[in-house]
């Protein structure tokens, strides 16, 4: 059963969450997972021609759904690579996708002992969901899944630039 005083604590960062010295980072993927553009690009120039490799024996990922590497030459211990639904224009159940997006990292996450951990605003770079929805649906996401976890969350929303930030205030703002 889980505990009563494990805390969730959301906060904004602007910046390259290949820097970012957590436990695990959040990349935005693709269904290959053998890297791409974006965050996914950064993520894999960081950690080095190891993460390729590795994810290459993974056998890719779904939409919405979450897989596990080490983070190799990154400062975090781990990636959790995520693939978040291409925007069609909202009627294709973009949001619910977007949403087990944010619920099955953190999951698989706190499964590995994951405390402090960073998300990128998945999907709102090439896949081109809207950054304002898509922050809602994320806080909304992660308030609700942190209710199945067993360990206290330390959750870093990393903004690459400062309208992003500005989106990220806001949905925490509005959270539940
Ligand atoms: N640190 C933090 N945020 C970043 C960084 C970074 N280093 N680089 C970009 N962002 P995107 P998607 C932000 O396009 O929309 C890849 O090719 C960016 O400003 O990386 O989910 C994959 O392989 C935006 O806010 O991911 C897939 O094919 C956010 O990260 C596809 O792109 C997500 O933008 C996935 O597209």
């Amino acid at each position: 059963m889980k505990s009563s005083n494990i805390t969730l604590v959301l906060r904004v960062w602007q910046g390259d969450i290949t820097t970012l010295p957590v436990d695990a980072i959040v990349n935005a993927a693709n269904p290959s997972l053998l890297g791409g553009g974006g965050v996914d690009g950064a993520i894999h120039r960081s950690a080095g021609p190891e993460l390729k490799t590795y994810c290459a024996g993974l056998g890719g990922c779904e939409t919405g759904q979450a897989k596990l590497s080490p983070g190799f030459a990154l400062p975090s211990q781990y990636v959790v690579h995520t693939v978040g639904p291409v925007w069609h224009g909202g009627g294709q159940q973009e949001a619910l996708a977007l949403a087990a997006c944010y619920r099955n990292s953190l999951l698989l996450a706190d499964a590995e002992g994951v405390v402090s951990l960073a998300f990128p605003a998945i999907s709102c770079g090439v896949y081109g969901y809207p950054a304002r929805e898509a922050a809602q649906v994320a806080v909304n996401s992660l308030c609700q899944a942190f209710e199945d976890c067993h360990l206290s969350k330390q959750i870093w929303l990393v903004g690459y630039d400062q309208h992003q930030c500005t989106l990220w205030q806001e949905a925490l703002a509005a959270r539940p």
